[in-house]
């Protein structure tokens, strides 16, 4: 609907983009080739899994046959896991070192690449067996990883609105950055990333929402409100301050989505519809 409102608005003034001759009924109707249209999604609940409580979650992604891949940080806590996704069982962890806090990761290929918050190393770890592999380090803060196979590219958030592009081999930086905004606002708190066919999914540290954004232009397109899923968590008791909604997977193969968050005695299926 915000787009027709700037379509309008454009029409009654021959700005930039705006030709002459487009002044007629059709054209304003028309909105602007770059006007973000920005989708809303909701979510329903489909089953929800029990999830390890003291986990602080920060990487999650789907591996075949129902299990999980789970990074979780905090110092001395930090982990990197396969997880049965029906039982939660851990059927197999490994911890980082005692000064490392770990966060996002995925999967290239046959190995995992995990972040740590501010250490400035990135893991690697082999599939299935999680024997450490090389390590590489970079600058800057490490929050969210995804790889976007179409780009060829891991996009790391690091809590600013700015996404970085990582080479998936050598983690080296590509020099290509998205700023995500959102009506020409930037959107920054980015944290936990999936890499989805129709977009690069991010949830949003401290809050329950949850974004979809263009990887080639860094504009948010879609939009969904997750707080069902935190009111949910809650309902069996309170939870700790950091206890945020954080951990988005997409099922590659399914088309599944899980959510869960930091310390969250649950873990979610739901489905994502477009509301409108
Ligand atoms: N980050 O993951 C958003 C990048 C950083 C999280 C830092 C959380 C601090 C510790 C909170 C302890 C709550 C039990
Ligand atoms: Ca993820």
């Amino acid at each position: 609907a915000s787009g027709v409102v700037v379509a309008l608005m454009l029409a009654g003034c021959a700005g930039p983009g705006v030709p002459l001759e487009s002044s007629s009924a059709t054209a304003v109707e028309t909105a602007p080739a770059n006007a973000p249209v920005v989708q809303e999604f909701s979510l329903t609940i489909e089953a929800s899994y029990p999830h390890d409580a003291a986990a602080f979650t920060q990487g999650l992604e789907v591996l075949p046959d129902g299990v999980l891949l789970e990074s979780t940080g905090l110092l001395g806590e930090s982990t990197i896991r396969l997880v049965d996704l029906v039982s939660g069982e851990v059927l197999e962890s490994r911890p980082l070192a005692a000064n490392e806090f770990g966060e996002g990761l995925t999967v290239v290929g046959d190995r995992v690449v995990q972040l740590t918050w501010q250490n400035g190393v990135a893991h690697t770890w082999s599939l299935p067996d999680l024997e450490p592999g090389p390590q590489y380090t970079y600058e800057g803060e490490g929050w969210g990883l995804c790889y976007d196979e179409a780009h060829d590219v891991l996009w790391r958030s690091d809590g600013t609105e700015v996404l970085t592009a990582h080479d998936p081999e050598t983690f080296a930086v590509t020099g290509l950055t998205l700023s995500v905004t959102q009506d020409g606002e930037p959107v920054h708190d980015l944290n936990e990333l999936e890499c989805a066919p129709d977009g690069i999914w991010a949830n949003i540290w401290y809050s329950t929402e949850i974004i979809r954004i263009d990887p080639d232009s860094g504009a948010v397109t879609g939009t969904l409100d997750a707080s069902a899923l935190l009111a949910d968590a809650e309902s069996a008791g309170p939870l700790e301050r950091g206890a945020v909604l954080n951990g988005i997977a997409r099922d590659p193969i399914s088309g599944r989505w899980y959510l869960t968050g930091k310390l969250w005695p649950k873990l979610y299926e739901v489905t994502i519809t477009p509301v409108g």
